[in-house]
Parts: structure tokens; C-alpha cells; sequence
């Protein structure tokens, strides 16, 4: 008696056994009650018309591997039965190509149609995404397709290990040992990826580094190539523009020039000889300092063409769009649309433009980009940052999805008569996601920073999805099947963003984050040698008022947009206020749709981003039953650090604004604890990331 019920006391613990995070969303945890008894009587043989194919062998080992998880067999190798409980069949004529994947349930048996081996991977994964959440195998159908062709990884990683804006520890790429040491780090991280269907990765920083294109890097790419073709995944590099004179010994990398084409042409032979489905070159060129064609007077289009002349037929250019001129004087934000709209229809057919989701800088929240839609003759793909570089770090919770979606959904007022949203523009291309993984155990830094990888891959395979079920389904699989607690946890992430916007960058402010690292509030720093380096340049705050005016009597960025979405946009009035001081400036005593001042309606706002992370830390605590003892730590340390962070963006930004006008806080609002100079004084040279 005395022995049972001491079993039946340690069964749960032994479920919340501790983890690491390391095993990301993959973790397979055994299943219980119902769906257990529904999935133990369906399991049999998984059978495959080719089996030993690469991919079509990873497609049945993953199936099995996660099969044996959900099921709770210790003995991987444990006996299946004696029939077939999933068919593959990798070579369906029935099937689009490109990954989509059919899967038709029969009586105990689930067929999986392909058109192609990494369309049955990707089944696989779908398949163990359901029976994670509890689906009964004797009725899962699902017809799906990828809505893109790239959906990718930017890897801003640097050949020393450094990562640029990356909050998880050192580079998870050791290139040092490489190619004769492959870590099994390679292997995992091409699984997670291929699990929600990133089927490309650019492996360096586009800050690029020439050498990485030498003979030794390439074997070095080559062994990555070769571990994860298997999964789908293409290698990428980021290109410096000058490497002709870097490393090739060239006078000049005019892109005019024969000799620079032939030498990009023959390292491209160069490259392909080593990897035979390298998929080409990203770069950055003419901003931020990078060389580009500029350097010869030419344009974006004449040095992308170049490029992809090299490539040929074998891979795809992809032009970053990312630039604004020091010499340039006009708004920061509009400067990409100036450069590239000019040049629509003149990029060759391999080329793509990759264009970040705003036109500032990865903000907490910014409008569409108007690139968007305004070049319809040119491929265009969406860039975002997985990263938080301006989102608080690893440390803040802030679930990206709903950032992707706003841009994603947003109608951008061109296109024909019915016109198109973001992500219809983005369609013939994709998306790139700079990664946010290194080294730390839990690859991402946090454990929540995973569902933002997860995010990514999922949005750039069908954009359609909302944030809500995407949250809900990594949660599942990553923390708890208990299904309150996983409406808490995704009612959590779900408000996440929102929250961070509002007490770091409420109603339309951006890039008023310090500077240089970007971690913490800045707003006071109007010093910095170029005036778009400086929060001041942003916000434009004085005594009268704050806000970028971007209306036609200021700087006139919303003439980029096509005329219904500035419409929407171009009176304060009746503008969303989310983006209202983002395109207009106002006084600080404007009498707000709430009934309250401008002045008042920001205090309001802070007040509410801090205390919707104090709800966040008070409903995390409530979830202690249902998570593992260290992760649930580790999550609430990262709270209890984002609690103290989000109260020093009120009050240090709050404490500023108040020594341009002077404005009592309004009733009742919490005094400010600290001096301006204090958090002026504060300084974080070792901040990661730079
Ligand atoms: O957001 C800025 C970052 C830089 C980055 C740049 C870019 C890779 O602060 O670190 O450089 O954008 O996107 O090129």
C-alpha cells in the first residue's frame, strides 16, 4: 500500500524531470491518458517506397525517433508491430514540388504523399507537431504547401565566434575546427530548422569578412552543405563587395569592370565544385560603411546583376535594400525607397531584394515598409530580426509573432485592383529571419526566445497563421499539454510584444534605445556624429512637443505609400494611435482621443507596459506545477530582471521628458525614483552584441 502510493506520488515529478531547453521544441514528451491509448493502438511499421534515400531515411528515422518519445518507449529500437501504420510515398506526381506533403488517414494507417523526399520530412515533423498536441492519429489529414520558396536563417556571425547583435552566447558555427569536426550541434540545429520547414541559411555576418570566400572556408561550407542537404537546407554566404581587391588581388571590384565579373564568376565555379547546391550570395553593400558599387558610381541593380551572372541558372543574389547615406540628409527612413524604386524592373531574374520589415530598424513596432509593393517588377523577400536587438535582449519576453504579423497582413494599397498584402508581395521570394541562436544550452538565450526561432519558420511556410495557434503548438510541444496552463502561457506570449512597446517606444516612438548596444533607454543622446544615429533625431523632443513629422509639411515619408495607406495615416486626428508620434509631432498638451493630454496618454502607457510585465511574472508563477523546476527558474529570473528593466524605461524616459517641459506626473502616477543624471550616468560598455 505504502510502496503505491508512494509511485503514484513521484509519477508526475518524474514528468517534469529537469531540462535544459536543449532539446528546443523536439522534445517528444510521452503522452498520456486518451491520446497515449489512441496513438499506442494506430502505432505499426512506417514503410517507404524508398527507404535508403537520404531524406527519405531522416523522414522515417525522425518519425520514429519522436514516435517513440510521444509513446514513453525507453528502448528506442523497441518493437513497432507487424503492419504498416504510415506510408511514405517521397515520389507522388500528384503532389506540387518544392515541400508540400499530403497526408490521408485509412484505418490504422496514415499515408504521406510527397513530390519529393524533404516534402516526407516535413510531413514527418507535421505529423509529430499533431500527435504532440494530442491529435488522434485515425483522423489527422493535412494538405500543406509552403506559401514561399526561401524561407531562411541570417546568420550576423563572425569567423572569430563573435555573433553581432546576438544575445545567446558565442557563434554556434565553430569554425576553427572546421571542416574536419562537425559538432553535433550541426545535426540538431539543422533538425530544428528543417522541423518548421527553413530551408536555407546564410552561415556568415553580411558585415562581411573577404577571407571567408578562401579555399579553406569553402571546405569549410562544404561540410556543412553535406550535413545538411539531408534536411533541405541550401548554404548561403554573405559576399563583401570588394573581395576581388580583399583576397583576389584586383586594383578594382567595379562591377563593370570584365576582370571583377570573371573573378566572381570563377570563385562561384569555385564554390559550386565544392557545394553543388550552394545557394548563392547575400550582401550588403553601400551601407553602413560597406563597399558596394556606389564606391564606382553604379548602381545596387549593376552590382546584383553581377553577381547573379557569376551564379547563372545554379543560385539567387540577394540584394539588401538596408541602406541610408551619411551624406544623405533627407529622412533616414526613406532613403531605401529613393535608392530602389528607380530601379524596379532592372535586377535580373536570380536577383531578390531583401527588405527589413520597417524602414528604420528592426523597432519594437514600426509600419510597413513602403519598398512593399512599389516594386512590382523586382522580387522582393521580407527580412526580420529573430534577434532582439532592440526588444530588451534575451532577457525581456517578447514573442515576435504578432510583429511579423502586422507587417505581413498589412494591405499595402498596391497591386492592381485588389491589392496586396505584404505577404502576397513577398510570395515568389520569401523570408530571412536573423537567427538568434549561439551557444547557450538553450541555443536562444531564454526559453521563450525559442518560440520566436519557431515563429519565423512556421510564419514563412504559411503567414496565414495566427500568432495564437503558433504559440499555443510550441508551448505544447515545448513546455505542457495541461491545456490551462497552456492558455496561460499563450495569453502570456501574446501580449508580450505589445507590452515591450509600450514601456520602451509607446505611440509610434523609435530608436530611443542607447547607444551603439541599443539595451536600455537613450533618449537624451542627440550628440552622436551623424544626426540618424541619435535617439533625438527620432523623437524630436522639446518644450512644445514630440514626434517625427513625416506628413508633406515635414519630411513627407508617407507620400511613399500608396494613397489609401497614407490616407490612413495622415491626420493625427484619426491616425492608429500606435503610430502617431512615428509621423507626426505633436504638442505635448493635445487633448487625446482618451480625453487626456498627449503628456498624460505616454505616462498612461508606460505605466501599462510595466504592469503588464508585472502580470507576466504573476502568471508564470501560477504555471510552477506544470513546468520543470529549471526552466520555470530560469523563466522567472528572466521576468523578475524584465520587471526591473521595464521600470527603468519608464521612469528614465519619463524623467527626460519631463526636463524638456517640465510637466508635473500626472495624478496618481508613480513618482520617479531616480534623477535624470542618474540614469543618465548609467553605462554598459560590456553589453553584448556590438
Ligand atoms: O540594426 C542594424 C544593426 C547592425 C546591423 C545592421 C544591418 C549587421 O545595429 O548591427 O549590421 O542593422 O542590418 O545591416
Amino acid at each position: 500500500m505504502r510502496l503505491a502510493a508512494l509511485s503514484a506520488a513521484i509519477v508526475p515529478l518524474a514528468s517534469l524531470q529537469a531540462e535544459d531547453g536543449y532539446d528546443l521544441w523536439l522534445r517528444h514528451a510521452p503522452l498520456e491518458g486518451e491520446s497515449l491509448a489512441r496513438l499506442q493502438a494506430h502505432d505499426g511499421e512506417i514503410v517507404a517506397l524508398n527507404p535508403d534515400e537520404p531524406t527519405v531515411a531522416l523522414a522515417i528515422s525522425e518519425l520514429r525517433a519522436g514516435l517513440d518519445g510521444l509513446l514513453g518507449k525507453a528502448d528506442r529500437a523497441a518493437q513497432t508491430g507487424s503492419y504498416t501504420a504510415f506510408r511514405f510515398d517521397c515520389d507522388h506526381p500528384a503532389i506540387a514540388p518544392g515541400g508540400a506533403f499530403r497526408i490521408t488517414p485509412a484505418d490504422r494507417l496514415l499515408s504521406i504523399d510527397a513530390a519529393e523526399p524533404v516534402g516526407c520530412l516535413y510531413a514527418s515533423y507535421a505529423i509529430l507537431r499533431e500527435l504532440g498536441q494530442g491529435a488522434d492519429p485515425s483522423t489527422l489529414a493535412l494538405d500543406s504547401a509552403p506559401a514561399m520558396p526561401l524561407r531562411m536563417l541570417n546568420h550576423w556571425d563572425n569567423p572569430d565566434g563573435h555573433v553581432e547583435r546576438g544575445y545567446a552566447g558565442r557563434s554556434i558555427f565553430d569554425w576553427w575546427h572546421l571542416p574536419e569536426r562537425l559538432d553535433q550541434r550541426m545535426i540538431d540545429y539543422a533538425r530544428a530548422n528543417a522541423s518548421v520547414g527553413i530551408n536555407g541559411v546564410v552561415v556568415n555576418n553580411v558585415n562581411a569578412r573577404a577571407f571567408m570566400l578562401e579555399p579553406r572556408y569553402i571546405a569549410k561550407f562544404a561540410r556543412l552543405a553535406d550535413a545538411w542537404r539531408p534536411y533541405g537546407i541550401r548554404v548561403y554566404l554573405s559576399a563583401r563587395f570588394s573581395a576581388p581587391m580583399d583576397i583576389g588581388g584586383l586594383t578594382t571590384s567595379d562591377p563593370l569592370d570584365p576582370q571583377v565579373a570573371a573573378w566572381w564568376r570563377a570563385k562561384a565555379d569555385e564554390i559550386y565544385t565544392a557545394i553543388p547546391d550552394f545557394g548563392g550570395f547575400l550582401v550588403k553593400a553601400n551601407s553602413e560603411g560597406q563597399p558596394g558599387p556606389q564606391d564606382y558610381s553604379r548602381t545596387h541593380a549593376d552590382g546584383a546583376n553581377m553577381l547573379a551572372e557569376g551564379l547563372g541558372d545554379r543560385g539567387t543574389v540577394i540584394w539588401r535594400a538596408f541602406v541610408y547615406s551619411a551624406e544623405d540628409e533627407t529622412d533616414r527612413t526613406k532613403q531605401a525607397y529613393a535608392e530602389f524604386v528607380p530601379l524596379d524592373g532592372q535586377f535580373a531574374d536570380n536577383v531578390i531584394v531583401q527588405v527589413k520589415n520597417g524602414p528604420l530598424d528592426f523597432q519594437p513596432r514600426e509600419p510597413f515598409h513602403p519598398l512593399f509593393g512599389a516594386m512590382p517588377k523586382t522580387k522582393l523577400m521580407f527580412e526580420g530580426q529573430i534577434t532582439k536587438e532592440y526588444l530588451g535582449f534575451a532577457s525581456h519576453l517578447a514573442y515576435l509573432a504578432p510583429l511579423w504579423k502586422e507587417v505581413l497582413g498589412a494591405d499595402t494599397g498596391r497591386g492592381g485592383p485588389v491589392t496586396k498584402s505584404v505577404a502576397q508581395v513577398i510570395a515568389p521570394a520569401g523570408m530571412a529571419g536573423v537567427a538568434n541562436t549561439g551557444s547557450d544550452r538553450d541555443w536562444t538565450g531564454s526559453d521563450f526566445d525559442q518560440a520566436n526561432w519557431y515563429a519565423f519558420g512556421r510564419l514563412a511556410w504559411n503567414p496565414a497563421l495566427s500568432s495564437e495557434s503558433i504559440a499555443r503548438e510550441w508551448a505544447a510541444q515545448t513546455f505542457t499539454r495541461d491545456p490551462q496552463a497552456l492558455g496561460t502561457i499563450t495569453a502570456m506570449m501574446q501580449g508580450s510584444r505589445e507590452a515591450v512597446v509600450r514601456y520602451m517606444t509607446p505611440l509610434g516612438l523609435a530608436h530611443v534605445m542607447d547607444t551603439g548596444h541599443h539595451y536600455g533607454p537613450g533618449p537624451w543622446v542627440c550628440d552622436l556624429a551623424r544626426p540618424d544615429w541619435n535617439p533625438c533625431y527620432y523623437h524630436r523632443a522639446d518644450g512644445e512637443g514630440i514626434g517625427f513629422d513625416r506628413t508633406p509639411a515635414g519630411s513627407d515619408a508617407l507620400a511613399q505609400y500608396a494613397p489609401d495607406v497614407t490616407a490612413q495615416w495622415a491626420d493625427p486626428a484619426t491616425v492608429d494611435p500606435r503610430y502617431l508620434l512615428w509621423f507626426h509631432r505633436v504638442r505635448w498638451d493635445r487633448v487625446m482621443p482618451s480625453g487626456r493630454s498627449l503628456w498624460a496618454d505616454l505616462v498612461h502607457e508606460y505605466d501599462a507596459g510595466v504592469a503588464a510585465v508585472d502580470a507576466l511574472a504573476r502568471d508564470w508563477q501560477t504555471l510552477a506545477p506544470h513546468i520543470d523546476a529549471q526552466r520555470h527558474r530560469a523563466v522567472a529570473e528572466n521576468l523578475a530582471i524584465q520587471q526591473v528593466e521595464a521600470r527603468w524605461w519608464r521612469n528614465a524616459s519619463l524623467a527626460y521628458w519631463q526636463s524638456l517641459h517640465g510637466l508635473p506626473l500626472p495624478a496618481g502616477a508613480a513618482p520617479i525614483p531616480e534623477s535624470l543624471a542618474d540614469y543618465q550616468r548609467r553605462a554598459f560598455p560590456e553589453a553584448p552584441g556590438q
